[in-house]
């Protein structure tokens, strides 16, 4: 199993050294990362109107959260040897992605949840329709960020991301997946439709993520086919932890509503295989998404830690 992974955001004291990962240190890399994402996000919104809107948007983009989209983004773009703050705007994106599936998914007719992020849910603060709007501007905003402010990036390269990050939001990734796991709330699904499920709600904008970093700095398709390996692994372990940590932790420190799952009855990992094989089957995806990434062990420290933090994480 993978060592246990924390971060100076969830405690004031030094890191341990065993976090130290070889001569990597996780912990300084997440917490400058995040710093770096935090900073992106914080002047990402101009000046958009009504107000309202505005403050809808950033109330959900500005609730904290782990920022691993962006993290792997960033990180899968230096892998391809990538420097400077070129794919800052497309780590950026994914996040507006990732947070409007959130602010969508927490929606009475979706989830109907009333806590995200240890906050209200946006719907509860500024009411259904706001959400929903906000949702979508934050959806729009995200492909404005790579298509006009990336600047210094080929046209090329961005129509790439532009194309991944389609692929990864509507039916082929966020939606299919979402629409797949409404449907099954209250029957029995095989691990083949869970399967189907994680890949696509949650699998595809982790894929997203360390391909379009990658692209913006020009990964070749070797490189690009050991990420897809990597992604799927992580994808589907991250899932599988979520659903495990719906069991075993407490909303307090989940920030989200635990126990969800139960209630709303759905088929989960812990539920198909108990979860004990579920907490072993994350790991065995985890050694292959780092397996994928063996020729380039060097340069894909941040990477292989942050595969290892998607299963020890605890929130
Ligand atoms: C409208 C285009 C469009 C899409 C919306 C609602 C929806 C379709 C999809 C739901 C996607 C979803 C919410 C998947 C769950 C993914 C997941 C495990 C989220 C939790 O991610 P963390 O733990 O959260 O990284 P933080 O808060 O740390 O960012």
């Amino acid at each position: 199993m993978a060592a246990a992974v924390s971060t100076s955001q969830d405690t004031a004291e030094p890191a341990p050294p065993a976090l130290a990962l070889g001569a990597f240190d996780f912990v300084a890399y997440l917490d400058a990362a995040r710093l770096r994402v935090e900073a992106a996000l914080d002047g990402s919104l101009g000046p958009e109107r009504p107000q309202s809107l505005r403050k809808a948007m950033r109330y959900s983009l500005l609730a904290g959260g782990k920022r691993l989209r962006p993290i792997l983004c960033l990180a899968a773009f230096e892998l391809a040897g990538g420097e400077g703050d070129l794919a800052l705007p497309t780590a950026v994106a994914l996040e507006m992605i990732h947070t409007m599936s959130l602010i969508h998914d927490d929606l009475p007719a979706m989830d109907n949840d009333d806590l995200r992020r240890g906050r209200p849910t946006n719907h509860k603060m500024f009411g259904e329709a706001n959400a929903i709007l906000a949702g979508d501007a934050l959806l729009t905003r995200a492909f404005e960020m790579v298509a006009l402010r990336s600047p210094g990036v080929s046209a090329e390269r961005l129509l790439q991301v532009v194309g991944e990050l389609s692929l990864a939001s509507g039916a082929p990734g966020l939606v299919g997946g979402q629409v797949v796991d409404l449907e099954s709330e209250g029957k029995s699904v095989d691990l083949e439709t869970l399967e189907y499920i994680h890949l696509h709600k949650t699998g595809a904008l982790l894929r997203a993520c360390v391909i379009s970093g990658a692209l913006v700095a020009g990964a070749d398709a070797t490189l690009q086919a050991a990420l897809h390996t990597y992604a799927r692994g992580i994808g589907l372990a991250f899932q599988i932890i979520d659903d495990i940590l719906d069991v075993t932790a407490s909303s307090d420190v989940l920030g989200k509503t635990a126990g969800k799952d139960l209630t709303a009855d759905k088929t989960t990992y812990p539920k198909l295989l108990g979860l004990e094989e579920s907490r072993r089957r994350a790991d065995g995806l985890v050694a292959e998404a780092k397996a994928a990434l063996e020729p380039w062990r060097d340069r894909a420290a941040p990477l292989l830690a942050l595969a290892d933090y998607i299963t020890s994480r605890d929130r």
